[in-house]
């Protein structure tokens, strides 16, 4: 058997053994559904920008129609993807067993679309806006109010008048407290958590990891890079989440 059919074989009885299972996300969860990874998202276009420059309140300050039309592209593509067989083999873990807690970073929405149910998106979801000034979704404040039909970029809120910003977590701002300490506790409580197509560059959600490692889990890393995750994981497995997650939770 070679060491990476020895390192499928334990996880698989890992897999089966748990009986409460974090599965962690990042980008490349997504990368083979066509959505670039958040440190590959600027092309054509937005080549000369920064990404870690674009998602911040301040840039939005600066040129909101700018910044409005990058998350407009981005909403678009996102709202033509499908989910791949990562996303479901995620989704399919359900029933099989374990408890098992998504806890995203993604802003896709394509794990609940895939079929997960106790999905935790730590940084928000791109298909959603809310007001730049607090007054919170605009559907809440004025149900008939379509702002997806209204050409201003960005439409004003319909409350207020503020524009309206994208409902992600921007750098420098909070995660959603009560998202961020459910997926502390999940962290806290699970006997394994698989960490799946993330840099782990990005705090607070890059500390779960440690969090569940501190507590006795398992820890597994799917990634055809290495992460800083690597040096707590008791398995790396290389490549990509829609190729290796299916042949480990089949
Ligand atoms: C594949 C694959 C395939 C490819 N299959 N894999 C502690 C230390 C240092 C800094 C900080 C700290 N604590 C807080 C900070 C500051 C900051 C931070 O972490 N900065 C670091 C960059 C240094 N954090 C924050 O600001 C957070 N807020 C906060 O801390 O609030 C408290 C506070 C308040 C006031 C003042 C100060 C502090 C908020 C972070 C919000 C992150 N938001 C973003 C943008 C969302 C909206 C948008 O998309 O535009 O979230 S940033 C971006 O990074 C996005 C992602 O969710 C996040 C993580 O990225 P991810 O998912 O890991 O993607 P990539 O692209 O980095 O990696 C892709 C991976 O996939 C790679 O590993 C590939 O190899 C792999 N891959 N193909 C499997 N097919
Ligand atoms: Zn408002």
């Amino acid at each position: 058997m070679s060491d990476r059919d020895a390192d499928l074989t334990q996880l698989r009885a890992w897999v089966q053994a748990a009986r409460r299972l974090v599965v962690f996300t990042g980008a490349g969860v997504s990368a083979e559904s066509g959505i670039p990874t958040f440190r590959d998202a600027l092309t054509g276009l937005w080549a000369r920008f920064d990404p870690e420059q674009l998602a911040t309140e301040a840039a939005f300050r600066a040129d909101p129609s700018m910044v409005w039309r990058w998350y407009a592209e981005r909403r678009a593509a996102i709202a033509a993807a499908q989910p791949n067989a990562a996303h479901r083999a995620i989704a399919a873990l359900e029933g099989r067993g374990p408890r098992v807690s998504v806890v995203t970073q993604n802003i896709d929405g394509l794990h609940a679309r895939a079929g997960s149910h106790e999905v935790l998106e730590l940084h928000g979801n791109i298909l959603r806006v809310k007001c730049l000034e607090g007054c919170g979704n605009p559907e809440r404040i004025e149900p008939a109010f379509d702002w997806r039909a209204d050409p201003r970029e960005p439409p004003p809120c319909p409350r207020c008048g503020a524009p309206l910003r994208p409902d992600v977590v921007w750098f420098g701002e909070l995660l959603p407290p009560d998202v961020f300490s459910r997926a502390e506790r999940a962290a806290l409580r699970c006997d394994l958590m698989l960490v799946v197509g993330t840099s782990a560059l990005v705090h607070p959600a890059a500390g779960l990891p440690l969090l569940a490692r501190q507590a006795g889990a398992r820890i597994a890393v799917v990634n055809p890079q290495d992460t800083p995750i690597d040096a707590l994981a008791d398995h790396v497995l290389r490549g990509s989440a829609a190729t290796v997650l299916p042949e480990l939770l089949r």
